[in-house]
C-alpha cells in the first residue's frame, strides 16, 4: 500500500544505528543527540498511535533536552490536556525505541493492537523544538515519524517546552486561549494520502495567544496595583543562552514600564547553552551565571535552556550569593494566593502545596508553621508534583529546582469569576485580581516565563525586594552530590525518595551519619535523566551539609 511505501521510505532515512539501550525517563528519552534520530522517528510513530486513541486529539512532541549541555537533546510527548505522556506509556515507548528496524513494522503493529487505536481516525501532533543546532534534524524525523503514519504535524519551530505544552491543551480545549505564539510560523505538514487537518485556529481570531493571555494579565494586575514600598521594576535575566531568553526578549517589547527587563545570555556572542550558566547551574552550583553583569541586590531571574524552570537570585554587597529557588518561589506564590483568597471571603476552596525530597527543610516547616497550608511530599519528576497537586482546589507545586506552577479546578475558578462579578467591593477586587492571576498562571506545566509574571505580581503587590522577600525564613544550608556507581539500579526508594530500601544496611548508614548532625537531613536517589546516583544533605552550617553529604557519598560508592 502507499502507506507501505512512505513507512519504508522514512525508516531508510533514520535507521537506528546504535545498540544502546535508551529508556523514557522521568522527562523522555535523553542523551547524545547523535543517538536519538531513530529515537525521535519512532516517536512520531507513537504521537501518532497516541492520538487516535485519543479520539484524534492533538499530541505534543517537544524536542529539548532541558538544562543539559549543547550535545545532548531529547524527546518528550504531550498528552491532549497539555500535561506529560501517561506513565504507562512510558513502557511501549520504551520498547518502540529499541527494536531493531526490522522488528519496527511489526512491534509496530502490535502496539496498535495493544492499545485499541483504530488507526482510521485522523491524527494531529504539534511538535516544537530548543536552539540546539542538532534540534532541526530532529524535528525533521518527527515530521517523517509522524506521516509515516498518516497523521498530521504541525511544526512550531524554536518554542520553550511550556509554549508546545499550552499551545496542545489549547488546541484541545479553546476555552483556555488560542494554541499558537504570536505572530509566529507555523508549518503544516498534511499527509498526501491522509486526511486533510481542516486549516488549524488561526493566530487572527479573537482569543488570546500564549503572549496576550500572560502578558495581558499582568498588565491589568498592574494598573490596579501601583507600584510601591521597595519593589524595583528592574529585573535582570539570565537566560542560559536557550529559547526562553529569546521568547523574553519578544516580549519586552510590548511592555512600557512595567517591568524593565534587562536580558543576559540571549545565545549571541558566544555563549553556550545551559554551560556555567541557567537556573540548574545556578542552583547546584550555588553560583552566579557567567554573562550577566551585577550589582549588589539586583534580583535576577535565571531561566533554563527550554525555558520550563526558573530560580532567582541576587548577590548581596559581600558578592555573596543569596538563592531563590522554587521553594521561595512556592511560598511567595501560596502565600498571595492564600492571601486573596482570605480577602474574597471564600472558605470552601482547599489550597495546598506539593513539594519533593530536594524541598529545604526550612521551607517545609514554614509552610506548615507559619502559612498553615497542607503541604505533601512525591517522587521527582514534574508529572508527580502535577498529579498531586490536582487533588487540590487550587494546588501550588514547585520542584527546588525551579520548575513548578499552580492549578486550579474548576470549582476554584468558577467560584473566583462569580465573586469577581457579584462580590461584596472588596471581595470583588481581590477576586478580579485572582482572576488576572489564574489567567497569567500557565496550569499545562511548570513555565519560565509565566513564573516570572507571578514571581513580579506578588512582589509588586507587596512592595518587596528580593531581599525582602528572602527573609520570609532561612534556608538550612544544603549541598548536592552525584556519585558515579556501576549500576545505578540497586538504589531503589521509597516514601517520596527519603527512604532507601536497597541496598540493604545503606538507609541504617545514612541514617546513623545524620544523626550526628543538628537539623541534618539527607538521601540517596537514583537519578532519572542520567547514569548516576544523587545524594542531597542539609544541615545547620554549610560546612557541615558538605560534611555530610560528603559522608553520605562514601556510603554509597
Ligand atoms: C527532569 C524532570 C525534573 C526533575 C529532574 C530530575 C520533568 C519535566 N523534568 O528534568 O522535574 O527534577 O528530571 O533529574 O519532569 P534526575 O532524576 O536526574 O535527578
Ligand atoms: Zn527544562
Amino acid at each position: 500500500s502507499s502507506l507501505r511505501v512512505v513507512y519504508a521510505f522514512a525508516r531508510e532515512m533514520h535507521p537506528k544505528t546504535t545498540d544502546v539501550f535508551i529508556q523514557y525517563g522521568t522527562a523522555g528519552f535523553r542523551t547524545k543527540a547523535s543517538l536519538l534520530e531513530h529515537v525521535v522517528y519512532r516517536m512520531g510513530l507513537l504521537a501518532v498511535i497516541r492520538s487516535r486513541v485519543k479520539n484524534g486529539r492533538t499530541i505534543g512532541m517537544m524536542i529539548t533536552a532541558s538544562h543539559n549541555l549543547e550535545p545532548d537533546n531529547g524527546v518528550k510527548l504531550i498528552d491532549p490536556e497539555g500535561e506529560m505522556l501517561e506513565e504507562s506509556w512510558e513502557a511501549i515507548a520504551t520498547r518502540l525505541a529499541n527494536v531493531s528496524d526490522n522488528d519496527l513494522e511489526s512491534t509496530t503493529a502490535e502496539v496498535i493492537k495493544e492499545v485499541n487505536a483504530d488507526m482510521g481516525l485522523k491524527a494531529s501532533v504539534f511538535i516544537g523544538m530548543d536552539t540546539r543546532y542538532t534540534s532541526p534534524r530532529l524535528a525533521a524525523a518527527a515530521v517523517h515519524g509522524v506521516m509515516a503514519l498518516k497523521g498530521t504535524a504541525k511544526e512550531f519551530g524554536i518554542v520553550t517546552t511550556p509554549i508546545l505544552h499550552y499551545c496542545v491543551r489549547c488546541r484541545n480545549d479553546n476555552t483556555y486561549g488560542t494554541p499558537t505564539e504570536e505572530g509566529q510560523f507555523i508549518m503544516n505538514h498534511n499527509h498526501p494520502y491522509g486526511e486533510q487537518m481542516p486549516d488549524g485556529p488561526k493566530s487572527s481570531r479573537m482569543e488570546t495567544c500564549y503572549y496576550e493571555k500572560i502578558v495581558g494579565a499582568f498588565k491589568n494586575i498592574r494598573a490596579k496595583l501601583p507600584v510601591h514600598g521597595s519593589y524595583n521594576t528592574t529585573l535582570y535575566v539570565d537566560g542560559a543562552n536557550g529559547v526562553g531568553g529569546k521568547k523574553l526578549n519578544i516580549i519586552k517589547k510590548s511592555l512600557d514600564g512595567e517591568l524593565d527587563l534587562v536580558l543576559y545570555n540571549l545565545g549571541g556572542n558566544g555563549g553556550k547553552l545551559n554551560l556555567n550558566c541557567g537556573a540548574d547551574f545556578v542552583k547546584v552550583s550555588q553560583k552566579p551565571p557567567v554573562g550577566v553583569e551585577h550589582a549588589p541586590f539586583q534580583r535576577v531571574a535565571s531561566l533554563d535552556g527550554d525555558g520550563d524552570r526558573i530560580v532567582y537570585y541576587y548577590l548581596d554587597d559581600k558578592n555573596q550569593m543569596n538563592l531563590l529557588d522554587g521553594d521561595k518561589i512556592a511560598t511567595l506564590l501560596a502565600s498571595y494566593i492564600t492571601e486573596l483568597l482570605k480577602a474574597c471571603e471564600v472558605t470552601e476552596l482547599k489550597l495546598g502545596l506539593v513539594q519533593t525530597a530536594y524541598a529545604n527543610g526550612a521551607s517545609t516547616r514554614y509552610i506548615t508553621d507559619d502559612l498553615k497550608v497542607p503541604v505533601s511530599c512525591v517522587k521527582t519528576g514534574v508529572k508527580h508534583l502535577h498529579h498531586a497537586a490536582l487533588s487540590y482546589d487550587i494546588g501550588v507545586y514547585f520542584e527546588a529546582n525551579g520548575h513548578g506552577t499552580v492549578v486550579y479546578s474548576e470549582l476554584a475558578k468558577r467560584t473566583i469569576r462569580k465573586i469577581a462579578q457579584e462580590g461584596e467591593p472588596e471581595q470583588r477586587k481581590a477576586a478580579q485580581l485572582l482572576v488576572n492571576f489564574i489567567d497569567i498562571t500557565n496550569e499545562t506545566v511548570g513555565d519560565a516565563i509565566s513564573d516570572l509574571f507571578l514571581v513580579e505580581t506578588v512582589l509588586c503587590a507587596r512592595g518587596l525586594s528580593a531581599r525582602a522577600w528572602m527573609t520570609a525564613y532561612t534556608d538550612l544550608p544544603c549541598r548536592q552530590l552525584k556519585v558515579t556507581v556501576q549500576d545505578r539500579n540497586v538504589i531503589s526508594t521509597a516514601d517520596a525518595e527519603r527512604t532507601c530500601t536497597s541496598p540493604e544496611g545503606l538507609q541504617s548508614k545514612v541514617d546513623e551519619l545524620v544523626a550526628g548532625y543538628k537539623s541534618g537531613r539527607a538521601f540517596v536517589r537514583p537519578s532519572g535523566t542520567e547514569d548516576v546516583v544523587r545524594v542531597y544533605a542539609e544541615a545547620e552550617t554549610q560546612e557541615f551539609a558538605d560534611q555530610l553529604a560528603t559522608e553520605v557519598a562514601q556510603a554509597v560508592y
